[in-house]
């Protein structure tokens, strides 16, 4: 006998409870999702920045209706897992330079364990129907508005910082959907009444780059996350001394959310999402530097740091150096950076030794390409050394 769409809702809930998701929600396939007018005049004010899967006319195309993506789609299953405060390590000691690792990236990737739950709830599903169902999973990279999804399924409610926050959790879980062929019936959204953010602003007044231009909205080409994962240009030099000593990701807009510092330590994260030692969590500076391209290669391989590169991860670095407060070491690292093939490395470079005060070191450095020379000048108009005494080499 066929089931009915709310005994399929009973058991992918079922199903889900014995994978271990957090949350689990159904949402229905609309033609349209309140939040999608705001995702499109957020692109049109230009804040995805350089991220062109956000952005583009397939992806904003996509992002009204599920079934643009998966035509076989009617119903979205959304899930939750939470990775939790994930510092078994001392997060506080950042100052030996250490840079840090947002808690969300500290385990193994979380787009593999979503596919590998995902999948299992799929079997699972099939074995109970006695029939296949066509599916699709989705893990932050399909054109989906998960978190406008999730809310709509009662995963939770959209908080000023933009997270997606349920209470009980907090905000620190990842979201991962299941696409079906068959029809369940929606969960509930959570009641309007739940009080949510309420008078609090205390992620946008903490925000060290004032990425939120409004209440709810993020800018995201001031928002760190973005400069250090997303964004492989220049980091732009009034962002870079508040990016402190973050390496990878920012946390700070859910560190000082009252929601995360409620949530109740008994929850049990995902064993998978758990950071597995301090250099997954908080990298010291010379491990980091001392990577080569292979070793590189397997120190990313199999977590979400695999989103940056090398290159990346050593310019993000030299920030990092320069904004710690080890001096000598830093500079002694500095100097490594200084030499990197990639000009960008090296502007980076320039820019922290200029900041830890070595300007001995910049005047030394033989360097052509204008991108760095215009760092070393900045840098070096820090000392009383003007542009005509600076030495002939620095010139292009
Ligand atoms: C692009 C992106 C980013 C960008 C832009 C972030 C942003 N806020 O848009 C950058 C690189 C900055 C980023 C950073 C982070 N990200 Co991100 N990111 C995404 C991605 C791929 C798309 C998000 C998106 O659609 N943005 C477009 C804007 C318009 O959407 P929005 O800000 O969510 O706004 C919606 C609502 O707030 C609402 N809205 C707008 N205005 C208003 C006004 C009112 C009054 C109300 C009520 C609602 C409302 O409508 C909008 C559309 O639905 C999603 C995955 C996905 N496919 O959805 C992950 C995702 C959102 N990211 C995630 C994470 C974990 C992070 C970081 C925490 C990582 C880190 N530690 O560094 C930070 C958090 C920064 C922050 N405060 O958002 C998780 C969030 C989980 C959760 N609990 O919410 C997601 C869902 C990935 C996943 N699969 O788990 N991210
Ligand atoms: S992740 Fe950091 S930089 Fe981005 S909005 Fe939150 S606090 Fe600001
Ligand atoms: S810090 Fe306050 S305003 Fe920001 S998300 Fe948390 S509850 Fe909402």
């Amino acid at each position: 006998m066929a089931l009915s769409p709310q005994d399929v809702t009973n058991l992918i809930l079922k199903q889900g409870k014995t994978l271990k998701f957090h949350r689990l929600g159904i949402a229905s396939v609309t033609s349209s999702l309140p939040g999608y007018s705001k995702y499109r005049s957020w692109i049109n004010q230009g804040y995805s920045g350089s991220m062109k899967y956000m952005s583009n006319a397939y992806q904003v195309n996509a992002r009204q209706n599920v079934t643009k993506f998966f035509p076989k789609a009617k119903t979205i299953v959304i899930a939750a897992l939470a990775y939790g405060k994930n510092t078994k390590f001392d997060t506080t000691d950042t100052s030996n330079n250490r840079g840090s690792i947002a808690r969300y990236a500290r385990g193994q990737d979380y787009h593999a364990v979503f596919h590998d739950k995902l999948s299992q709830l799929t079997q699972l599903l099939e074995t109970n129907l006695g029939t296949s169902v066509a599916s699709r999973i989705c893990v932050d990279s399909s054109p989906l508005l998960e978190r406008e999804l999730a809310q709509s399924a009662g995963l939770g409610f959209l908080a000023k910082n933009t997270m997606l926050i349920s209470p009980g959790l907090g905000s620190y879980f990842l979201l991962g959907e299941l696409l079906l062929e068959i029809e369940a019936q929606p969960t509930n959204p959570l009641p309007t009444s739940s009080k949510q953010c309420g008078q609090c602003r205390q992620c946008i007044d903490a925000c060290p780059t004032n990425a939120f231009v409004d209440e709810h909205v993020l800018d995201a080409r001031r928002c760190i996350s973005y400069l250090l994962i997303e964004y492989s240009g220049v980091i732009p030099l009034q962002f870079r001394d508040a990016i402190g000593t973050m390496l990878f990701g920012c946390d700070i807009c859910q560190q000082v959310c009252p929601y995360n510092a409620k949530a109740p330590d008994r929850i049990e994260p995902t064993p998978e999402l758990i950071s597995k030692n301090i250099q997954s969590e908080i990298p010291d500076a010379k491990f980091l530097l001392d990577l080569g391209s292979n070793q590189f290669k397997r120190y990313v391989q199999g977590t979400a740091l695999s989103r940056m590169s090398r290159t990346q991860m050593r310019r993000n670095l030299s920030i990092v150096l320069g904004n710690n407060t080890e001096k000598k070491q830093a500079i002694e690292l500095l100097h490594q950076l200084f030499l990197d093939p990639k000009p960008i490395v090296r502007g980076h470079a320039a820019w922290a030794l200029g900041k830890l005060g070595a300007f001995e070191h910049i005047k030394q450095h033989q360097e052509t390409d204008v991108y760095v020379l215009s760092e070393i000048n900045a840098a070096l108009e820090k000392t009383s050394y003007t542009h005509n005494e600076q030495p002939a080499l620095l010139e292009p």
